[in-house]
């Protein structure tokens, strides 16, 4: 009846309210799904007779994989000088100004070949893998003309395809306005409306994405990459309100976005408009940390007004060179100040929904995908409280199980 059969798991389904504790609980895998998950003695029959193929998780925590809703793992080079001079006390939109920051990377990551990026991006993808994620999403940006966007975008389709994780791939071509464009931001507008195009007709682009600040873009020339972006029947998402209040979220909130990121600077209005819209708040506890942030996303408001809070690494070499989902869990807690629950939450099932995955993955139940992280745990408050334990056992993709140690 089952393909595999996971027995002795306390699970934490993260579906309804808190955690979604069952004790005891058997999991049932079929063609890739959940096929049964409740209490082991509510399974139809023993265990035995059900599957061959029976785990014993040995009383383990198992969570739904964890979802990384906001990364940019695809670029060459460092940045570890500029976090130097950032302790020194220049600002990052100074060196951003200077010529240093996104276009530092952008220049490394044109001149690496797809295939250097792509062993880079996949010795990043394991460390996501040793923290129990199952789900990533990737942006470009750090290519900014056609064919080192394109590169970027073939390696997430690559780390898609062969490394087994689900993986979306974000067009983030209005990232920053690189150097041959200096002065030209509307030209260069233009020209990622057109790269948009070219890379969605090579089926290389899942959503797009943007920048949207005083060093970034405007809200005028967002608007326009959104109107192409819906013109080829793309979901958008948006970097808002990160370092200024540009009314981002208001704009991402009227094209229905599935996600605004960062929201430091998010107005109540803003705050409103995304709880009507649906869009999902991605708070980003690392670039918060990384740039010593004073100012906190309004938590009290999301919660207020019912707007879904999901956090994420946004891995990135300037603001975020974080490779662990796990301690996003802790800084959610002690900088953002949110429970073990809801940072668990926004690391799994509202970072489906930020990715538009909701149907997919993000909760253990019946009928979505077998998705699992096992941790050596005694209950999931615990992953929010330590750091630096590296606590997970196992994850399954799909109902494909990969041990963290060979076993
Ligand atoms: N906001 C960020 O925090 C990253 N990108 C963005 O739009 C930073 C990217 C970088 O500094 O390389
Ligand atoms: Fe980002």
């Amino acid at each position: 009846m089952f393909d595999t059969l996971w027995k002795n798991v306390t699970a934490a389904t993260m579906a309804g309210e808190g955690f979604g504790i069952i004790n005891n609980a058997a999991i049932g895998v079929t063609g890739g799904k959940i096929s049964f998950i409740g209490p082991e003695n509510t399974l139809p029959k023993p265990a035995g007779q059900l599957c061959e193929y029976v785990f014993d998780a040995g009383g383990r925590v198992a969570t739904p994989g964890l979802i990384d809703c906001h990364t940019h793992l695809v670029y060459a080079g460092s940045r570890a000088h500029e976090f130097e001079q950032r302790l020194q006390g220049v600002s990052y939109e100074d060196i951003a100004r200077a010529g240093g920051g996104i276009a530092s990377t952008v220049k490394a990551t044109r001149e690496a070949s797809e295939d250097q990026l792509f062993d880079l991006a996949l010795l990043r993808l394991r460390s996501l893998f040793l923290d129990g994620t199952t789900t990533v999403e990737v942006k470009s940006g750090y290519g900014l003309d056609f064919e080192s966007e394109r590169k970027i975008l073939r390696v997430a389709t690559r780390l898609r395809d062969e490394a087994a994780f689900r993986v979306q791939r974000t067009f983030l071509g209005a990232h920053a306005v690189p150097p041959e464009f200096k002065a030209r931001a509307d030209e260069y507008v233009d020209a990622v409306c057109d790269m948009m195009q070219k890379l969605h007709a090579e089926q290389l682009v899942d959503t797009v994405d943007a920048f949207c600040e005083n060093i970034g873009f405007t809200t005028q020339q967002t608007r326009r990459i959104f109107e192409k972006a819906k013109s080829l029947g793309l979901p958008v998402k948006l970097h808002a309100e990160q370092l200024s209040d540009m009314q981002g979220a208001q704009l991402a909130a009227e094209y229905g976005a599935l996600s605004a990121d960062h929201l430091e600077y998010i107005s109540e209005a803003g705050v409103a408009a995304m709880a009507k819209a649906g869009t999902v708040a991605v708070l980003l506890p690392g670039a918060f940390y990384y740039l010593r942030e004073k100012t906190l996303p309004p938590v009290a408001l999301f919660r207020q007004y019912g707007v879904p809070m999901a956090i994420a690494t946004d891995h990135n070499p300037g603001t975020s060179p974080v490779l662990s989902p796990v301690l996003m869990l802790n800084m959610a807690c002690t900088l953002f100040r949110m429970t073990p629950e809801e940072a668990l939450a926004g690391l799994t099932r509202n970072a489906a929904k930020a990715l538009g995955y909701d149907k997919i993955c993000g909760t253990l139940e019946t009928g979505k995908a077998a998705d699992m992280a096992l941790w050596d745990i005694a209950h999931p408050r615990d992953l929010s409280y330590a750091v630096g334990h590296r606590p997970c056992h196992g994850i399954m993709i799909a109902g494909d199980w990969h041990p963290q140690e060979p076993e």
